[in-house]
């Protein structure tokens, strides 16, 4: 059988897949050539037919001859896309001074709105934000901050440890609290530190008040001679603007944890008569936060010499005190993304917390 020659249907090939005016068109150059019925397919399916040494020279050239037509689709294909892409950009434009259409836009998270209210307040006492990796190692998460092997927190059942092991047998966890941001702070930065680190958390709990993923802002001031009347002053001025009440009573409970001597919880005055709570006015107490001078042991993990150096460290869950502001009664609905929720109490974009804006509320 004589064979057709190659560069006849080569040119044909090639011009109807370089000719191609749209995708579609491209589309129909593909299928001609290269579809179940197509012209390469079937000289390909004639190759059975050939004696053994035909078979190896037009197999040769006929797969040269398909790696050559499906470049060229490739790039005709990239060229028609570009154009399509290109048409749409001119036709298609945003008006950015339209007004935002308050019934149907997006709201902010109760979360996302809490760490900005948060940012907001310390923000105006001279903090910073700083960020850090939500997986951690063992020494940035527990280590340095004083935390024994043997603390209940290091266990399996109350954090989320990856499946690696490295060659000291340790493996990375998701960080249990923000404070491995204030360790890498302090290992990078000369005091003054003055920072707020809000950020994700996680810890293997999961029941009616706790969820495995959460939120914290915890902040660490490092000074020459900070010290725990500064602790307070800072602490109270903060439930007082984040609460907006300018009153409100603030009190501090001796506590301990392994990265801060002395250590305090803070509780705000409420009322829980008649089954509510009622913030601001009562009888009662109600804990907001975590605080203590930080730890000299801790400076000394991160270079940093206690006799020169010395400060004080907090951190509060984001969820649970958006829920006492906000009135929310269950911390798994944060974590629903049910849109009938977010619009009851997610905000509006345009509303910007601002200090005086939590004041006056
Ligand atoms: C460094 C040194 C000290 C951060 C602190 C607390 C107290 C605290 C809890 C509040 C509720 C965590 O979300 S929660 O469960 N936190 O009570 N946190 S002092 O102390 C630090 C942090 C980093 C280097």
């Amino acid at each position: 059988m004589a064979m057709e020659s190659l560069d006849h249907i080569r040119d044909e090939l090639l011009r109807l897949v370089k000719g191609a005016t749209s995708l579609d068109g491209l589309e129909q150059a593909r299928v001609g050539a290269l579809g179940r019925k197509g012209r390469l397919t079937g000289l390909l399916k004639e190759l059975g037919g050939l004696a053994a040494d035909d078979r190896k020279t037009r197999g040769a050239a006929l797969n040269q001859l398909k790696d050559e037509i499906e470049a060229a689709l490739a790039e005709a294909h990239a060229r028609l896309n570009d154009q399509v892409l290109n048409a749409r950009l001119t036709q298609e434009r945003v008006d950015v001074t339209l007004p935002v259409d308050a019934a149907t836009a997006g709201r902010i998270h109760p979360v996302s709105q809490t760490i900005d209210e948060i940012v907001a307040i310390f923000g105006a006492m001279g903090f910073v934000v700083a960020e850090g990796p939500h997986i951690e190692d063992d020494f940035h998460n527990f280590t340095a901050l004083n935390i024994p092997p043997e603390h209940p927190a290091r266990q399996e059942q109350d954090t989320f440890y990856l499946a690696a092991t490295a060659a000291d047998g340790s493996r990375k966890v998701l960080r249990t609290h923000t404070s491995p941001v204030q360790i890498r702070t302090m290992l990078r930065q000369k005091p003054p530190i003055r920072i707020i680190v809000p950020g994700r958390t996680f810890r293997s709990d999961h029941d009616a008040t706790h969820s495995p993923m959460f939120h914290q802002v915890e902040g660490l001031i490092i000074d020459r001679a900070t010290h725990m009347g500064h602790l307070k002053g800072c602490l109270i001025d903060f439930c007082r603007a984040y609460f907006g009440m300018a009153d409100l009573p603030v009190r501090f409970r001796p506590s301990y944890f392994p990265f801060t001597e002395p250590s305090a919880e803070v509780d705000i005055g409420c009322s829980r008569e008649g089954g509510g709570l009622k913030i601001g006015a009562g009888a009662d107490w109600l804990e907001i936060l975590g605080c203590g001078m930080v730890h000299p042991k801790v400076l000394r993990n991160c270079n940093i010499d206690p006799d020169t150096y010395q400060g004080f460290a907090f951190g509060m869950g984001i969820e649970r005190i958006a829920m006492l502001k906000y009135g929310i009664p269950d911390l798994r609905t944060f974590y629903d993304s049910d849109l009938r929720w977010l619009r009851h109490y997610g905000f509006v974009p345009l509303d910007v917390p601002t200090l005086a804006g939590g004041l006056a509320r």
